[in-house]
């Protein structure tokens, strides 16, 4: 508490001594503390603690974009929301998130659970070619039952509403996606960044495209206006740590009210960049098991997914969205799956459109993935990038005419082969 000062190595243990919460599950004495700050993200200062107990991780914001300096101001009260996000997260999917030790709104700083190695951020792990067997099932799940569970169709409306009002002031965070997925990668924005010159002649036609541009424009009108429930809001590869038996989703910092298709479709983009990304990565061993395995991956996340969402729409239904009393008290069953086929639909066609543009950001806007980034030759690196832009346009503007993710999946794999 009092006024904010970030954190350092050296003076972390004596700001932080006291905090019971910490000394209790570290070690009470601050002096024999040992600590690493391993922040890679964008935004953060992220440290970890070990003491003669065991270890923790503290994570502080700072007052501006870490990726850019002091020259992009950005608020302390991402941590705020990160906090309520995790809270909600782990009531609604046990087990899914860091369990939360300790919270100082003034200092921005939130002390959580330590995912010790062999917890790898699932990026990295797709990166070096991993066949992480439970990823689907975990990510699948935790999506249906964060966002139906966040959602009127299962929450007491007044409750949703003043959650709604909570996270409504993330203002900064959701102006941050608002502009770099939605808008700069379309235009010669600033910030943005290509593989040059490789990319010039697609990145020139991709600008030049009115269906696409319009396509993004209504998807940013969608995620803007559409409050449809709780987003983790930045559900990417990176916001993932794994194990070969363990999934947990964290820096829910983006979180606000928005419509469930985006975190859906950012995850399955991430799954599907890392695709594109593995011919980079070959060396001297074929990646065609790895990219079979990442296709699986994506028609088993959205199964799960799907499945999931259904089980929850015919068992938790409480909300005031299609009342059973309209449906299943009046012998109509099948007007609630009806109801659901549509919603499942609208899921469908828009997280397509979402997770196209979600490619599109990572190569030509400021924030790049480590997939793409990491591939050392340059034309490798372009030529990889190339087909993912072309797979993501393809799906943002004929959303509406696909309709299995098979169909997306062999389309992935004609490009990719190109
Ligand atoms: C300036 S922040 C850039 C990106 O990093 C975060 O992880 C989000 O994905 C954001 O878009
Ligand atoms: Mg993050």
């Amino acid at each position: 508490t009092g006024k904010f000062e970030a954190l350092s190595v050296e003076t972390l243990p004596k700001r932080l001594g006291e905090t019971a919460a910490l000394s209790e599950r570290i070690g009470k004495d601050a002096s024999r503390w040992k600590v690493r700050e391993v922040g890679d993200g964008n935004l953060n200062l992220v440290f970890i603690v070990e003491g003669d107990k065991g270890a923790a991780v503290v994570k502080q914001a700072l007052p501006y974009v870490r990726l850019v300096g002091d020259s992009w101001p950005l608020p302390l009260k991402r941590s705020f929301f990160e906090y309520h996000a995790l809270t909600r997260q782990e009531r609604r999917a046990p087990g899914s998130v860091p369990a939360i030790y300790h919270f100082d709104e003034d200092q921005a700083l939130i002390v959580m659970e330590y995912l010790a190695p062999p917890h790898i951020i699932l990026r990295r792990a797709l990166i070096d070619g991993r066949e992480l067997p439970k990823i689907a099932r975990d990510i699948g799940l935790f999506m249906a039952r964060t966002l139906f569970r966040g959602s009127d169709l299962s929450m007491i409306a007044r409750d949703r509403k003043a959650d709604l009002a909570l996270f409504a002031d993330n203002v900064e965070l959701c102006d941050i996606t608002e502009n770099l997925v939605f808008s700069d990668p379309y235009f010669d924005a600033t910030m943005n960044r290509h593989t040059s010159p490789q990319l010039d002649g697609l990145v020139a036609e991709l600008r030049a495209d009115r269906n696409l541009k319009v396509e993004a424009q209504r998807l940013k009108h969608l995620f803007a206006a559409n409050a449809e429930t709780l987003l983790h809001g930045d559900l990417h590869s990176g916001s993932i740590m794994v194990t070969d038996t363990e999934t947990r989703m964290i820096d829910p910092e983006f979180a606000f009210y928005g419509p469930i298709a985006f975190d859906v479709g950012m995850l399955l983009a991430n799954f599907w960049m890392a695709f594109f990304s593995q011919r980079g990565h070959e060396q001297k061993k074929s990646r065609d098991s790895m990219r079979a395995y990442l296709l699986r991956v994506t028609a088993e996340t959205w199964a799960v997914f799907r499945a999931e969402f259904s089980h929850l729409w015919r068992t938790e239904r409480t909300g005031m969205l299609y009342q059973k009393s309209l449906f299943e008290d009046q012998g109509d069953r099948l007007g609630a799956e009806q109801a659901l086929d549509h919603m499942l639909g609208g899921i469908w066609t828009d997280l397509l459109g979402f997770a196209g543009i979600e490619v599109h950001r990572r190569i030509l806007g400021l924030a790049h993935n480590a997939d793409f980034e990491t591939i050392a030759d340059e034309n490798l690196r372009a030529t990889c990038e190339a087909k993912a832009l072309r797979f993501g346009r393809h799906i943002a503007v004929n959303r509406r005419q696909i309709h299995s993710i098979d169909e997306v999946n062999t389309l992935a794999a004609l490009i990719e082969q190109e």
